[in-house]
């Protein structure tokens, strides 16, 4: 790569001459948003020859690759990263510099690119980095959507949501590549023709055609030389004869497919739009990858040597049956071939419990949109029936079966369409085969599997906290750059007076950062001397803002009526987006920043407590936040929470997790040992148990404790101005609809758990080691390992021998 060989000269005359270039203009007189063209400019067209070479060693060593296949991707900004895995970023800095420009400055003019909604796809983007800097062959694939998740404004205290125009003034990253486009079909009917052979050739009459026209983004990996493609598809009229005269509904129709992201993180709704984009990407994906293979001088039986492909979550679940329908209608192979094949080539990825996320499309839907990949389920469901029928119970086969109350459940076919189903955490895998995929288990123990998700520490740590890189560097050397189990040997100074303070000034140093940053967006000046206490995720009652916000008002009543005056002052910062139909978790935003408010405008206990929600959470906002977090609250009802991301992120900055023994917080627990974290609430098997007995009573806890009663009384007594709606709904859900989360009967364990933190904090030696040892074991979350476990044990994808970059 001319990469590294670049130094700060030869920057700087490249950079002008290329300023010059474009814009004819002298780098004083230049915009912030020239200024970020031309760097942008420069670094693409600097990795293009490794792009190139990436792509035809995989086609020249003929290596296996996996396809990544997500309808979320949420990578954020992209210039920074990008210069840091070049090996560019240091230099870059201090020449611009020298130039009189902030780096920080140029990159802040890049939209992030949000094309998701939170966690699934957020994990998709850090394993797009790792799969890259492990020099694995791996792609992503895609939908290019032209609204990315909505922005979030605040009015009265109420969530707003605004169109987030991401690509407005273009998009530096991506190459259209027209030449790459594939034809996908919609609507009509099959027509099955016989031939006079015998066989049996189906026909799809009177399609709606749309064109697939592939946008593609390099990955670049960390100092390797590889840079790997993200294949994003939007939709287009094709230019064919008959669509000239399509109706004007038609073509809005199609422009309208690759338009918005759907905004729930959770809820499946079951619209047609939705089904249509799920479709969309997975054929021309799945087209695309067969017809570069057909390039190849290799036989259609050995596909499964060649490519893998990865179902995250069930969304592009009918790569099954495309998979199969190009087999078999394209290449004619026979059903029994096409299926092994199919089998052997897809793995899958579930990422939640909860029910009303698991998709369904009625059979109707499905078969008027797309008749033949109708035809291709109902096949592999008549055959897994037929397979089954005498070797296991026909109770069991009739709840597993892919297509059942006029229903087709993606999460079955992707199962028995696949020969991985993993977990994204180890209670959540275990969840999986005992209890929300149970049946499945019984009939295909062997696919199961778990991979522990994992975050993109380049990313998280090195781009994100440059302060405690440089304590990590001065420390325990470089070596945790690139390797991240690394950090463990900070468990070296875990007693070390002078790291300890060293890491206290890095913390202190982001906690400014984010309070002028609070200063600047919310008006509100905020103690940096006080716990910064975290809780950044979707908004979503069973992740339990709720419960946050009982504890806030618990200390807030304790300051007004009881008198307590030694508390140890707080910053409660929350990031949260809440779907915009999602009209409960609305109702908390609005009640947490009614309560932000009241304490703020009372001078008795603005010194010690205060609420800061920070409007439009996203990755670069995550990206401030995160360094400067103290606390990290992991706080959802156990069992629920798949993994969780987040709790890893703040883990490797140096933040003491507050958790519940659910998803990925156990394995935190397990990695920093008991003393290093604070676990409280009810465990997954007293859940499980409330659930078998049906005996939780919420009120029975709301009259018990005093304390809890007037908390929830707050809601509906008026002491809190402005939310006669929302209280009398919170108020509700918890006492008249006895509180699913059992909010109410973790309460009290937290509480105590709150203060345990508190006095944990007052005593800044033991919290300075004990953060200095959850820097030290955040390492094994790394998505490196998680991304070569995927490669080792799903893909069976190999790295060539590293050649790692100074
Ligand atoms: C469904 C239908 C319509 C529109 C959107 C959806 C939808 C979108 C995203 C449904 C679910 C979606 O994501 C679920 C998700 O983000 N799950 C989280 O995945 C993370 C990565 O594995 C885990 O860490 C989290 O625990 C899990 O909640």
């Amino acid at each position: 790569m001319g990469v590294t060989t670049m130094n700060k000269t030869a920057f700087k005359k490249k950079f002008l001459d290329l300023l010059t270039e474009k814009f004819a203009i002298s780098v004083e007189d230049a915009s912030l948003f020239e200024i970020y063209t031309t760097l942008g400019t420069l670094i693409r067209s600097s990795y293009a020859k490794d792009w190139r070479h990436t792509w035809s060693n995989y086609d020249h060593e003929q290596q296996k690759q996996v396809y990544y296949f997500s309808i979320e991707f949420l990578p954020g900004r992209m210039m920074k990263s990008n210069l840091l895995n070049m090996g560019w970023l240091d230099t870059v800095q201090a020449a611009l510099a020298d130039l009189g420009i902030q780096l920080d400055d140029v990159v802040a003019q890049e939209p992030d690119m949000a094309l998701g909604n939170g966690g699934l796809g957020r994990l998709a983007s850090c394993f797009m980095d790792s799969i890259a800097s492990e020099g694995l062959p791996g792609n992503g694939n895609g939908i290019r959507y032209k609204y990315g998740l909505f922005k979030q404004k605040f009015i009265d205290g109420y969530q707003v949501e605004l169109p987030n125009e991401w690509l407005a003034r273009g998009n530096l990253w991506e190459v259209r590549r027209e030449s790459k486009s594939v034809d996908v079909y919609f609507n009509g009917y099959v027509r099955l023709n016989k031939l006079d052979d015998g066989t049996i050739v189906p026909v799809h009459e009177d399609p709606t055609i749309v064109r697939a026209v592939p946008y593609d983004t390099g990955m670049v990996g960390f100092r390797n030389g590889t840079v790997n493609t993200l294949r994003l598809w939007d939709a287009e009229i094709p230019l064919s004869e008959e669509s000239l005269y399509r109706s004007i509904e038609q073509r809005r129709a199609i422009q309208d497919l690759t338009s918005v992201l759907y905004p729930d993180d959770s809820n499946e709704e079951g619209r047609r739009l939705r089904l249509m984009q799920e479709y969309f990407f997975v054929s021309a994906g799945v087209q695309s990858i067969l017809r570069h293979f057909k390039t190849k001088q290799q036989k259609m039986q050995n596909l499964d040597e060649f490519v893998a492909i990865h179902i995250n979550d069930t969304h592009p679940a009918m790569c099954v049956a495309e998979f199969m329908r190009l087999l078999l209608d394209e290449e004619k192979m026979s059903w029994e071939r096409a299926w092994n094949l199919t089998v052997k080539v897809m793995s899958y990825t579930n990422h939640t419990i909860m029910s009303e996320a698991l998709e369904k499309w009625s059979v109707e839907m499905l078969q008027s949109m797309q008749p033949r990949i109708y035809q291709i389920i109902e096949e592999i469901d008549r055959r897994f029936v037929e397979e089954m029928t005498g070797v296991v119970d026909w109770e069991l086969i009739q709840r597993t079966r892919i297509i059942s109350d006029g229903l087709v459940h993606m999460a079955h076919l992707a199962i028995i369409g696949s020969h991985s189903t993993n977990g994204v955490a180890k209670l959540h895998s275990d969840l999986l085969k005992t209890v929300v995929l149970h049946d499945f288990y019984r009939l295909y123990p062997d696919r199961f599997n778990n991979k522990t998700n994992g975050i993109a520490e380049r990313r998280w740590l090195q781009l994100a906290n440059p302060s405690l890189s440089t304590v990590l560097d001065k420390t325990i050397g470089q070596t945790w750059r690139y390797e991240a189990n690394d950090l463990h040997l900070l468990m070296n100074y875990s007693e070390d007076k002078a790291v300890h303070k060293q890491l206290q000034q890095a913390k202190q140093a982001n906690k400014e950062r984010l309070a002028a940053f609070i200063l600047q967006e919310t008006g509100v000046r905020i103690n940096e001397h006080a716990i910064f206490d975290v809780q950044i995720k979707r908004l979503h009652a069973y992740k339990r803002q709720l419960l946050n916000l009982l504890h806030i008002l618990t200390l807030y009543f304790e300051i007004k009526e009881e008198g307590f005056t030694d508390i140890q002052p707080r910053v409660f910062i929350f990031g949260a987006k809440a779907a915009p139909s999602y009209h409960y978790a609305k109702s908390i935003i609005k009640v947490i920043n009614e309560v932000g408010k009241m304490i703020q405008e009372d001078p008795e206990v603005s010194d010690k407590l205060s609420i800061v929600f920070l409007e439009d959470y996203s990755v670069s906002l995550a990206e401030v936040i995160i360094p400067a977090a103290d606390v990290s609250e992991q706080i959802s009802l156990a069992s629920k929470e798949a993994s969780g991301t987040s709790n890893m992120k703040l883990m490797l900055n140096g933040a003491i997790t507050i958790a519940t023994l659910d998803g990925a917080n156990i394995e935190i627990r397990d990695a920093v040992g008991d003393e290093n974290i604070v676990i409280f609430g009810l465990t997954e098997s007293q859940v499980y148990d409330y659930y078998e007995q049906a005996n939780y009573h919420a009120y029975s806890y709301y009259e018990a404790l005093p304390k809890l009663k007037r908390v929830v009384d707050s809601f509906v007594d008026g002491t809190i101005a402005n939310i006669y709606q929302e209280g009398k709904e919170i108020f509700d859900s918890l006492l008249t609809y006895n509180d699913e989360f059992f909010v109410l009967r973790d309460y009290e364990a937290y509480v105590n758990a709150q203060k345990e933190i508190e006095k944990a904090y007052q005593n800044q030696e033991r919290w300075l080691k004990m953060s200095l040892i959850n820097v030290a074991n955040a390492g094994r979350f790394s998505a490196d390992y998680t991304v070569m476990k995927y490669a080792e044990d799903i893909w069976q994808i190999e790295a060539k021998p590293k050649s790692r970059k100074a």
